[in-house]
């Protein structure tokens, strides 16, 4: 299913993990700030409102999304961190400039996922417009943060199936 058919927001929460003492890093782009902070928000609310304690979130901002796996991957290797969620938007602009960006996220997020054996989220948008952004960052499609915070806590639960 396309995300212009899905509601970012609406997710199946049966069986999720008791999270009160784990701990996630968020690492926030600053690039489309008025986009990643909405992201921001519904990932923050939603590790909340599924029991995750305030003191237990921990916020790193990055100048752009090509800076966010190195950051995730510093954040994934602090032995407290359960799990990083990576939250930015990179828009479809003129040049090449955001596929570059966007495979090397994609990928950088994924060798430091697998090498810190530790969820790191994919939580960024990559729409054609500013539009497609915010109808995926609290608008009509819901918010791609809540979505990355319902997959960190998912992957923090198989995690302790599979690994205790
Ligand atoms: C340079 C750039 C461009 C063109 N577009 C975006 C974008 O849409 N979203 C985003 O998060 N970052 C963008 N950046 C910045 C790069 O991610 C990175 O911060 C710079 O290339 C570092 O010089």
């Amino acid at each position: 299913m396309s995300t212009a058919d899905k509601n970012l927001s609406v997710f199946s929460t049966a069986a999720l993990p008791n999270i009160s003492s784990r701990k996630f890093a968020l690492v926030v782009a600053e690039w489309n700030e008025e986009v990643t902070e909405k992201l921001f928000e519904g990932a923050y609310n939603t590790l909340i409102q599924y029991g995750a304690l305030p003191e237990n979130i921990v916020r790193g901002n990055v100048p752009g999304s090509f800076e966010l796996s190195l950051a995730a991957h510093w954040y994934a290797q602090r032995p407290e961190i359960d799990a990083v969620i990576a939250l930015g938007v990179v828009i479809q602009g003129e040049t090449k400039h955001n596929d570059y960006i966007n495979h090397a996220v994609a990928q950088g997020i994924t060798n430091a996922s697998i090498a810190n054996n530790k969820p790191i989220i994919f939580g960024v948008l990559t729409p054609n417009t500013m539009e497609q952004a915010l109808d995926r960052a609290g608008g009509v499609h819901g918010n791609k943060g809540d979505e990355a915070a319902i997959t960190a806590i998912k992957m923090v639960g198989l995690k302790e199936q599979v690994l205790s």
